[in-house]
């Protein structure tokens, strides 16, 4: 296996233009909340960057993830994650099959021992000695340790590497576990939603690539460039919660006419997501744009949760003049919060900022 190419060769050869690559790094610099003029300083980096080898264990999940990667809006911006790195080994992708795939993981591991990134989707039985989910005749739990060995960093993609997510729901008859669970002694980055968002993927990666390091992290282990605000902190139908206008039921004219679903149990306020921002299919909407509340599929337990079409506690259910009254001055205290949070930089872009300005002043 020869050393992996830059990425700049590796456009080259495929015949990315200039110009879509700049288009690519301006979009990831949007996305990382990154300050102005970032997108040149990213490209310059990421094309003297050698392309990582990247190991994919796929465990117990429905492909979930890897089809929201693959079925990407923009396959020209989210699909140049199979240039930025080199995919030497993942499931579902890959062309070998049987030993030959399982010959290709070890090379892997073994030439590039301590810089390969490993990125995991699905959870990792443990009742009965792992036996739920083998591949290749070896428990989930052993192709896991084995491969973060050598691992540079850890990126546990989707809810279920990242929290258990559905597999870890009761009753959890597989005694299933999130990856953090097991490996204690590496730096791992949970990119949460079930499915996560393709475009967080990328970034996280184009992230690493650009600053050698993981982006600042919450304190799920989630980038909270893409995860540090709410879906109803972004959502387009927040003016109709905080004007107290909630659609009863699915078809009534409330939800005609784009009210807000939180009475039919969105779980916006709770959930920290990107997807009121970045979006799905093409850019063109989210489940809550659809006309369904969101089921919070990014924070933990939220299988367990449930309660899908229940509202969260408050306000209360059937909103009454009192209720009402909270709800608008828990209306005037979120403008006034908010216009004091867009007023200033939260600590996480000012260390950003700093980051980019420092870690590219070579460049
Ligand atoms: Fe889980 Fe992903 Fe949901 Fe499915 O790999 S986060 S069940 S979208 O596939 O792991």
């Amino acid at each position: 296996m020869k050393e992996h190419e830059t990425l700049e060769q590796r456009l080259h050869e495929q015949g990315v233009s200039r110009r879509s690559f700049l288009k690519f790094c301006a979009a990831m610099a949007t996305m990382m909340a990154l300050p102005p003029g970032s997108a040149t300083a990213i490209a310059a980096a990421l094309a003297k960057v050698k392309r990582p080898s990247v190991i994919w264990l796929s465990f117990q999940e429905c492909t979930g993830c890897t089809e929201s990667l693959t079925r990407s809006h923009s396959p020209t911006l989210e699909s140049m994650i199979f240039d930025m790195v080199s995919l030497d080994y993942h499931h579902t992708l890959q062309a070998a099959s049987g030993f030959a795939a399982e010959q290709a993981r070890e090379d892997a591991m073994k030439e590039f021992n301590g810089k390969y990134l490993l990125l995991v989707d699905g959870s990792i039985p443990l009742k009965d000695g792992g036996v739920y989910s083998t591949i290749a005749g070896r428990t989930n739990l052993d192709l896991l340790e084995e491969a973060a060995k050598g691992a540079a960093a850890i990126v546990a993609v989707g809810s279920c590497a990242a929290f258990g997510g559905i597999p870890n729901a009761n009753p959890n008859p597989t005694g299933a576990v999130a990856v953090s669970d097991i490996i204690k002694d590496k730096p791992i980055i949970n990119i949460s939603g079930c499915p996560p968002i393709p475009a967080v993927i990328t970034g996280v990666l184009a992230h690493y690539l650009t600053f050698g390091a993981l982006p600042a992290l919450d304190n799920l282990g989630r980038p909270k460039a893409f995860y540090g605000e709410t879906i109803h902190d972004r959502c387009y139908r927040r003016p109709m919660y905080e004007q107290g206008k909630f659609a009863k039921t699915f078809d009534d004219e409330g939800a005609r006419n784009g009210w807000c679903l939180y009475e039919l149990g969105c779980k916006g306020p709770t959930t920290h997501n990107a997807c009121a921002t970045t979006k799905w299919n093409g850019g063109t909407g989210f489940p809550i744009e659809a006309g369904h509340g969101c089921i919070g599929c990014s924070e933990p337990k939220f299988w367990d949760a449930g309660s899908f079409y229940a509202p969260l506690p408050a306000p209360a259910a059937d909103v009454t003049t009192v209720a009402k009254a909270a709800v608008i001055a828990g209306a005037v205290a979120a403008v006034v919060a908010g216009a004091i949070d867009r007023g200033k930089k939260t600590k996480a872009q000012q260390s950003r900022e700093k980051l980019t300005v420092d870690d590219l002043k070579g460049e």
